[in-house]
């Protein structure tokens, strides 16, 4: 049976097309607020790093009512690396708006959410946002949509979508182009005439599947779904599915249901409802709650396997007490609640090690948001070079590669084409559009890829656009060569004078400057050159006399170039870390002495390890 009060989707796009502009505007037009309240834009996009990066990284349910229908809205992200909330969220929904940028069209998440949606049997409406844009090509981008679900394999009543154009900015959504609506109506009748409402059986026994978990300190862990059979009851018994075992007579202290921006607590709820329930511990995505008597689990949730590694350590370096949390306990507590809370992320502990623990997951991006989580929390931690996960299939090893399209300004074409072929890229397409740009597609083992993005952005100066898709995993490329540079290490610690650091200026560039407190073995700079370069970076000038010594002015100085978390990740090699606290970020050999570094090397052991 269709419960027809409700309609739960989720909203799916490449990155940045809108999505949660979109939310902004159907909360607004749906009575959430007061009449001049004053809003910000995208609301939902409530943390930190969301705000300043511009993007959405967690999936975020909200609700709204339309002619007594409540319509559960999910909001997911667009950027590859938080793939896997796409995937958990389209769980909990029984349809989809397929977002699409009206000048951009289809891009690679695009295809990405696609397929997850034709893989679910979901029906979809499509809206073509932000047609204000002054180079917008509505219609051909509809026509670009049908070309990508055949391309997927959809069958004709697959393509029988609704389409709809809006400008979320402007809450407006019209049926035809230019057909002069004001509002997004059309999109909300098109969402109650499209999206069937949830089959779900009231009296039936009770089955919950948890889709996405949350933290609230007042009631602790949240676990949130829909509600697929029976009925969910404050202070009532449930059994807990878990993947290996029932865990019965679990009382449920808390419930909630979505109502606008807010989580309204509730006695009761009803089968077909998004809700989320709060106070039992140990949830885990996946999970079922069900009847207490006869508890029987839904499906658990499958997302794709990641590609990526990074090894987590206890902070051994001198300034490791610069963070509230140090030890190994504290980081394994830490890393397991996010694997908890994040089915695209998982951990291995190392043999034989206690200080360090193996992350799991799908990009760089992922793997910095989360690092830059803890840092703000109070860590102090340190991470190695990302790697990707090899497999061995029918006996062959084989690796993670990527689909890699560019948009570039054509002059760059030759440089980019050659890097890649370095990585083991190879090219598929080229096309130059005859506007001075060209699009080029690689194939590209993921590998390769690892330190290319800021490669990238220094090649076309900031002009070009990068996306990347998963492909699959094949053949091991063979070896690629790493980062050409050295290093430049500090030899013994100290504060860095602005007479060593001008005269050391010159063998390459530097990280950090004068009056930076520096250790053994921390790296300061890349060297020009191939090999590392050790330097007493903390050495004064001899004073001969005194004219000379007043014109050490620091001010004249070339400044250090500044590396962002994401920047040094990529910069550092397999012998070197990233050194994270709240206070700074700094790179390091993994090895701080030039003595250990030495006979590492004479030995070739323990330096080439990845931890
Ligand atoms: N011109 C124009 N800009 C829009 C429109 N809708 C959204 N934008 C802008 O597009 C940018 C991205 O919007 P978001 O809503 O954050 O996009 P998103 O799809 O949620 O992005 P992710 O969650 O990171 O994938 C913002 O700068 C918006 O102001 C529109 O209709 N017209
Ligand atoms: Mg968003």
């Amino acid at each position: 049976m269709r419960k027809e009060n409700f309609r739960n989707i989720a909203i799916i796009a490449h990155v940045d097309h809108g999505k949660t502009t979109l939310v902004d505007g159907i909360l607004k037009q749906s009575g959430t607020f007061h009449e001049n309240e004053q809003v910000e834009d995208r609301l939902l996009d409530d943390m930190d790093q969301e705000r300043e990066r511009g993007i959405t990284i967690n999936a975020n349910n909200t609700a709204v009512f339309y002619k007594n229908t409540k319509i559960n809205i999910v909001d997911t992200p667009g950027h590859a690396d938080f793939g896997g909330e796409v995937e958990r969220s389209l769980n909990m929904v029984d349809g989809a708006i397929l977002l699409v940028d009206a000048a951009e069209g289809p891009l690679p998440q695009t295809r990405f959410v696609v397929k997850k949606l034709l893989d679910q049997d979901l029906p979809v409406i499509l809206v073509v946002n932000k047609i204000d844009r002054k180079d917008a090509r509505s219609e051909k981008v509809v026509d670009e949509i049908y070309d990508l679900f055949i391309d997927l394999g959809a069958d004709i009543e697959e393509l029988e979508f609704p389409v709809l154009f809006t400008q979320a900015t402007a809450g407006v959504a019209h049926q035809e182009l230019g057909d002069g609506s004001e509002d997004l109506k059309p999109l909300f009748e098109t969402i109650l005439s499209e999206i069937p409402g949830p089959k779900a059986k009231d009296n039936a026994k009770t089955q919950f599947l948890i889709s996405n978990l949350d933290y609230s300190s007042y009631v602790g862990q949240i676990g949130i779904g829909r509600l697929k059979s029976g009925k969910l009851e404050v202070n009532q018994l449930y059994s807990l599915c878990k993947e290996n075992e029932i865990i019965s007579n679990q009382k449920l202290p808390t419930l909630f249901t979505f109502n606008g921006l807010q989580r309204i607590q509730v006695d009761e709820v009803e089968a077909g409802d998004i809700v989320a329930i709060g106070g039992i511990n140990d949830l885990n995505i996946g999970d079922t709650l069900a009847s207490n008597q006869e508890p029987n689990p839904l499906p658990r949730i499958e997302v794709d396997d990641p590609t990526v590694s990074m090894f987590f350590h206890v902070n051994s370096s001198p300034y490791a007490d610069e963070g509230e949390y140090l030890t190994s306990r504290h980081l394994k507590e830490r890393l397991e609640e996010a694997v908890l809370n994040n089915v695209a992320l998982r951990m291995e502990e190392v043999p034989d090690r206690t200080d360090c623990f193996k992350i799991s997951g799908r990009g760089e991006l992922q793997m910095a948001v989360l690092i830059e989580s803890m840092r703000r929390e109070g860590y102090s931690l340190m991470v190695s070079k990302p790697e990707v996960i090899t497999k061995k299939e029918a006996g062959q090893v084989t690796e993670p590669y990527e689909k890699l399209f560019l948009d570039v300004p054509e002059e760059f074409v030759g440089d980019i084409t050659e890097e890649l072929s370095e990585r083991k890229g190879e090219m598929t397409y080229l096309m130059n559009n005859g506007e001075g740009r060209a699009e080029l597609h690689f194939i590209i083992p993921t590998r390769g890829l690892i330190g290319y993005r800021n490669q990238f952005l220094t090649d076309t100066k900031g002009k070009g656009i990068m996306n990347t898709l998963f492909e699959g995993y094949d053949e091991w490329a063979g070896e690629i060569s790493q980062r050409t540079t050295g290093a430049i290490i500090a030899d013994r610690p100290g504060e860095i004078t602005p007479y060593a650091y001008q005269s050391t200026l010159a063998r390459g560039i530097m990280f950090e400057g004068p009056g930076t407190q520096v250790y053994e073995g921390m790296v300061i700079g890349e060297n020009n050159r191939p090999e590392d370069l050790e330097v007493n970076i903390v050495r004064q000038k001899q004073l001969t006399n005194f004219r000379a010594a007043a014109k050490d002015s620091t001010e004249t100085l070339e400044p250090p170039r500044d590396l962002s978390l994401e920047q040094s990740i990529e910069f550092i090699a397999q012998d070197e870390l990233v050194e994270v606290t709240p206070e700074n970020i700094r790179l390091r050999k993994k090895l701080l002495t030039s003595r250990e570094r030495k006979i590492a090397r004479r030995n070739n052991k323990k330096y080439n390890k990845s931890y």
